[in-house]
């Protein structure tokens, strides 16, 4: 059944639908089943992501009518596919009962819900969306960002610059008291440590006694270098009960350094509930969004979902203090050099997307959390492509896997922060800093990849 009559509509225009207010508006690349035509198909999209179904309902009124999703825009595309835009009036979505604020849960079940199956859509994956004053208020919103963390560490509270951190490897598989120790090490050099997205209570190392040395551990870094340390705990679990179970006794275990506590959550695969339990439960806590199994829909290979940059977006509305933002082609991960437009969406208060331009009306910025096979030697390349420093910069492999341990490996991350910062080419800051050359020696590919001549530089043998 056509139904563009009533659910296209490719004479509004963008500019009044935005100076208006009253919609949410996506931007879709999407393209038809074989043998069907765009502008329809798109319609029934937004039938089935609003008031519709396949066919006409007698309980229809004119009422429904009015808050319809319409289709105001279907633009072929190079790629043999389609931009499809829709307006979703803001009545469609669901509010809090307890407090009438927004949920992330009903911006995904209508704009990226029933409408992921249809059998006359090829694909639909959202690229960009524009939330309006009015619903964009509605979000938590983050509550703790890395400037609170600055404050923690001492360092000043605008362009504190890179927080040196790792994650504890191997990802799983360690007992309490190595873990512990593997902790301490890396605290003696760096700033940040944070569990490995599936690291919790497994039975070898229960939470409760992990926890407990690694407080411990914090509290002997502190005092050996006479620097705040920061440790980030994952308390993702499905019970949201759990979670706060979790929470509260890493807490009162950190005691006097709670507040040296982010709470990590595996956003993706938790959800919207888990990240809120987190952001409402303990609003004092850096909420650190681990992005585990994003891709799934995420990567460009996938033509359904959403992409890196919209999943990111819907995290700051959440209210994460932190969010994996990618490595941005410098890394292990799938990304790329323009995906810095991620990360400047995430910490500006005005950014353009691939569609939409979004004024974040004062609402907090997201700090990008950047790890995936990074280490000391691919970090000046990362920061000049990003154009700043101020992000949380987690390696897991770029600080253990130096040939000098964990301690040599913080050192070097932070040196190779502090060349950059410097505007010093790394080799020679590297003459003057034994353990960023010591990263050449143990990452070897990606100096000779990076830094060519760096052994003779460094008289270092072949
Ligand atoms: C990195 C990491 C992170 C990924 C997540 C890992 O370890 O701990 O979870 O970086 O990817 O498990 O691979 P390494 P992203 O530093 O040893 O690579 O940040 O893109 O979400
Ligand atoms: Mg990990």
């Amino acid at each position: 059944m056509d139904q563009s009559n009533r659910y296209a509509n490719l004479a509004l225009k963008e500019e009044d639908l935005i100076r208006n207010g009253g919609h949410v508006l996506c931007a879709y690349h999407f393209k038809p089943k074989a043998g069907y035509e765009a502008v329809s198909t798109a319609a029934h999209f937004a039938a089935e992501s609003s008031t519709g179904t396949n066919v006409e309902v007698c309980t229809t009124d004119d009422f429904t009518r009015g808050v319809d999703a319409l289709v105001y825009e279907v633009t072929a595309r190079p790629d043999g596919d389609f931009l499809m835009k829709i307006a979703y009036p803001l009545a469609l979505f669901d509010r809090n009962i307890t407090d009438g604020r927004a949920m992330i849960a009903s911006f995904l079940t209508l704009t990226i819900g029933n409408n992921q199956g249809m059998g006359d859509v090829e694909y639909a994956k959202m690229h960009d969306f524009y939330v309006p004053p009015a619903y964009l208020q509605l979000f938590d919103g983050p509550a703790v960002n890395i400037t609170d963390l600055w404050r923690i560490l001492g360092r000043p509270l605008t362009n504190g610059g890179m927080i040196a951190g790792t994650i504890i490897k191997p990802k799983l598989g360690l007992r309490p008291k190595p873990f512990a120790d593997a902790c301490h090490e890396f605290w003696l050099g760096g700033d940040f440590i944070k569990n490995d997205e599936p690291q919790g209570n497994q039975t070898f190392a229960p939470l409760k006694e992990t926890i407990t040395l690694v407080a411990d551990a914090m509290r002997r870094a502190q005092d050996t270098t006479g620097e705040a340390k920061l440790f980030s705990a994952n308390i993702t679990a499905d019970d949201p009960f759990e979670m706060i179970a979790r929470g509260e006794y890493i807490l009162e275990t950190f005691a006097e350094n709670a507040h040296h506590v982010a709470f990590l959550v595996d956003g993706y695969v938790a959800g919207a509930t888990a990240v809120t339990t987190c952001r409402r439960r303990f609003p004092k806590q850096f909420l650190h969004y681990h992005r585990a199994g994003h891709g799934a829909v995420t990567s460009p290979q996938a033509k359904r979902g959403y992409t890196a940059f919209v999943h990111c977006k819907m995290s700051r509305l959440q209210g994460a203090s932190g969010i994996h933002t990618g490595t941005m082609g410098f890394g292990k991960m799938e990304g790329e050099s323009a995906d810095r437009a991620i990360a400047y969406m995430l910490d500006q208060d005005v950014a353009q997307g691939p569609y939409y331009r979004q004024e974040w009306l004062g609402t907090k910025a997201t700090t990008p959390i950047i790890s995936g096979g990074m280490n000391a030697l691919r970090l000046p390349g990362f920061f000049s492509n990003l154009g700043h420093s101020n992000v949380i910069q987690t390696s897991g492999g770029g600080a253990f896997g130096h040939k000098d341990g964990g301690v040599a490996g913080a050192l070097s991350l932070r040196q190779a922060h502090e060349a950059w910062q410097k505007g010093i080419d790394l080799v020679d800051y590297a003459k003057e800093h034994k353990e960023l050359a010591g990263a050449f020696e143990s990452f070897t590919s990606d100096a000779d990849k990076l830094y060519p001549g760096w052994r003779q530089k460094l008289g270092v043998a072949a």
